[in-house]
């Protein structure tokens, strides 16, 4: 497939643009920040943005501001900035997004030891994450008013190795990012279907039906790093709520 990575200057896009050729796409690379071989742009620029999709058959939407800001740069780059990506993509005719929803979107949800679902209510914990709501809710609308088709991904922690004890259950390795992308991109009929973006970790708070049914298999799991970021303080944000930290900024 032809495929328009946005954000393709940023960590996850870095790490994409090495992987995804792999599974059989041919990239499109877009910006804010220049990146070799791709396009600068902005995506709060309407032109922009619609040059950028025309052509390609899928659009991989990374793009936008990746942690808690002011409501205002969140309202531009990313609130703004993905309804720009949803009007483009309907008027140059792109049947498919694959979108990077967060687990920020979910935040304040309370880790009570029983697996979280896709289906678990938003309680986002930041502007952040409640742009990530939003994105989520224009992916719906664009599905069933213009039948273009989503997979919101609620990526955990997509790093190339976990940071901290919390991403030994958060972790998204680069390796199975581009599976579950592969299969949000490629599996027929998904209307918008969110789901949670974690590797197979042995302390997951996720539960990953919905990504499996798109046929995804995770590979990887964080434990192997266990030893290198210690244990996690019970005390601590990061072991009571889904979004961590995130709730206390
Ligand atoms: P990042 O901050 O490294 O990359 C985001 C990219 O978007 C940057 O290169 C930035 O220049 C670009 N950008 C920002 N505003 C823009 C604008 N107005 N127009 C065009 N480009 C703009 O973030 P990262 O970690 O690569 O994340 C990628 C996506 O995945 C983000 O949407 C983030 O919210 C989401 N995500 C990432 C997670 C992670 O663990 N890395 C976890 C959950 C979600
Ligand atoms: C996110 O949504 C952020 O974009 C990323 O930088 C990490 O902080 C990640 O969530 C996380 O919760 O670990």
């Amino acid at each position: 497939m032809h495929v328009l990575l946005t954000g393709a200057a940023g960590g996850v896009g870095t790490l994409l643009r090495d992987l995804l050729p792999a599974l059989g796409h041919t990239l499109r690379l877009a910006d804010l920040k220049p990146v070799e071989g791709g396009l600068t742009f902005d995506l709060r620029d309407t032109d922009a943005v619609r040059a950028a999709v025309r052509g390609v058959d899928a659009v991989v939407h990374l793009g936008g501001i990746s942690l808690e800001d002011t409501f205002t740069n969140i309202l531009g780059s990313n609130i703004e900035g993905t309804y720009e990506l949803y009007e483009a993509v309907r008027q140059e005719g792109v049947k498919r997004v694959v979108f990077a929803s967060s687990n920020h979107a979910v935040g304040y949800t309370p880790l009570t030891g029983d697996l979280i679902g896709s289906d678990t209510p938003t309680r986002p914990d930041t502007y952040y994450g409640l742009s990530k709501v939003f994105g989520e809710g224009l992916a719906s609308l664009y599905a069933d008013k213009h039948g273009i088709e989503t997979v919101s991904i609620r990526i955990g922690s997509c790093f190339p190795k976990p940071r901290s004890a919390r991403m030994l259950s958060t972790w998204l390795s680069p390796a199975d990012c581009a599976r579950l992308v592969h299969a949000a991109l490629t599996t027929p009929d998904v209307g918008h279907t969110i789901v949670n973006g974690i590797s197979a970790n042995t302390r997951a708070w996720w539960d990953l039906s919905t990504a499996r049914a798109l046929g995804y298999e995770p590979h990887d799991n964080a434990e192997a790093y266990a030893a290198e970021v210690g244990e996690l303080d019970p005390d601590s944000p990061d072991a009571k709520l889904l979004g961590g930290f995130f709730t206390t900024l």
